[in-house]
């Protein structure tokens, strides 16, 4: 992992420039969620928005995220395709490919839901 950046974005609107205006919900005008690539672990945070649009919060990134290139970071070993919460099980299949769209399935209980990514590659970021 890497060390803890002040991330800072904006959402742009039709007119190029930034949305200022947000309808609060769960409690929050921005509910942002940021998942590794390798789908390992994922945060959940709570970016301040200053006046101007510009929405900032406390990021600590991966290295992958701010490499450019092409790559196709390996699922560490050991970690798990199934999570169980509250007697919930869900289970993970499929892979994610680096500049293609993915198809990942969910399974919970007896329904299977296909979800179609794009996975971003060679972006050049930031
Ligand atoms: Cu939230």
């Amino acid at each position: 992992m890497g060390r803890p950046t002040d991330f800072r974005f904006t959402v742009t609107g039709p007119d190029g420039e930034p949305v200022t205006g947000y309808e609060v919900e769960h409690e929050k005008k921005m509910h942002f969620i940021v998942v590794s690539r390798d789908l390992a672990s994922f945060q959940h945070l709570h970016p301040e928005m200053a006046a101007d649009g510009v929405w900032s919060v406390k990021l600590t990134l991966g290295a992958d995220l701010l490499v450019a290139g092409d790559y196709a970071p390996r699922a560490p070993a050991g970690v798990s395709r199934t999570a169980t919460v509250d007697g919930h099980t869900v289970t993970l299949s499929g892979d994610l490919v680096p500049g293609r769209s993915s198809k990942l399935t969910l399974q919970h209980g007896g329904k299977v839901r296909t979800v179609d990514f794009t996975a971003l590659a060679g972006t050049g970021a930031p």
